[in-house]
């Protein structure tokens, strides 16, 4: 993994589309790395990201896949792009001036990046999460909560920390399907909630033409998911709108 983030080399961002839920127009994307080991075939970053935490490269790698989004906003004017932070990267005092750094030096509109953080680094006792998520809205960069529900921060850690939105865990999505009506309920308190602070949302993990209508029923901002499109390359993307770059 060193050797790979060292030489940029087996590593690729894909980009999953993001639809507006009302009309369905293509809204952005979020750019999710893959790592295609030239042994052991594709790993998830599931599996490598805390690896490179470990071994103490998420922060070349986190900057590999910020050059990549900084590049693909100016590729897809139209599109806002979203990456995923873990949560030991948003520890590092430097991180929002890297973020901000890199936006600068590509010429984009702060507002067209997002940064998708989990409910544990809201949970940060020391409090340098909470700088930078400040520092980057101050610019603004948008903040959203990825996972949202599944972690352990609850509702009541939104009233500390500001962020723009939440992202609906695919776990309540999938719930549509069965016959309890749990889930959905869950998700139109979620919207709710999220309405009332002036948040956006985005469903994930949308598989069904059902939770499309469900959810865009509910009031939902914008979806995610197979049913729509799955991740790919940035030149399947291209492709995809059309543009020949
Ligand atoms: O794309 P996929 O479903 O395999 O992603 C699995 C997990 O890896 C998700 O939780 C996603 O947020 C995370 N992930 C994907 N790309 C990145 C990345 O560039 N940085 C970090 N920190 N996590 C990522
Ligand atoms: O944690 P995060 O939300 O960043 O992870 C997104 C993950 O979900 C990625 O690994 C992506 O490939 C995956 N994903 C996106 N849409 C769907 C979907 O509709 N179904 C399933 N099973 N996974 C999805
Ligand atoms: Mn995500
Ligand atoms: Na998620």
């Amino acid at each position: 993994l060193r050797l790979a983030v060292r030489n940029r080399r087996d590593l690729e961002v894909y980009f999953q589309p993001v639809y507006a839920a009302p009309n369905g127009a293509l809204y952005g994307a979020e750019a999710l790395l893959r790592w295609k080991h030239p042994a052991r075939g594709l790993i998830s970053p599931e599996v490598f990201i805390p690896i490179a935490e470990e071994c103490g490269v998420i922060t070349q790698l986190g900057d590999l896949v910020l050059e990549e989004a900084c590049l693909a906003a100016q590729r897809w004017p139209d599109l806002e792009i979203a990456i995923n932070a873990s949560p030991l990267e948003l520890r590092n005092e430097a991180y929002a001036l890297r973020v901000i750094a890199a936006v600068n030096k590509h010429k984009i509109d702060p507002a067209r990046l997002e940064i998708e953080i989990t409910e544990g680094t809201l949970l940060d006792s020391a409090g340098e999460c909470q700088r930078n998520i400040e520092a980057l809205r101050s610019v603004g960069v948008r903040i959203a909560l990825d996972d949202f529900g599944t972690g352990f921060s609850g509702f009541g850690r939104l009233q500390y920390v500001a962020v723009d939105r939440i992202k609906i865990d695919k776990s309540f999505v999938d719930g549509f399907d069965s016959q309890e009506a749990g889930n959905r309920a869950i998700v139109e308190a979620m919207i709710r909630l999220a309405r009332a602070k002036g948040l956006k949302t985005t469903a994930e993990g949308v598989e069904t033409e059902e939770q499309r209508a469900i959810l865009k029923e509910l009031g939902c901002d914008h979806l995610q998911g197979y049913l729509l499109s799955k991740p790919m390359t940035k030149d399947a993307f291209d492709r995809m709108v059309g543009t020949n770059v």
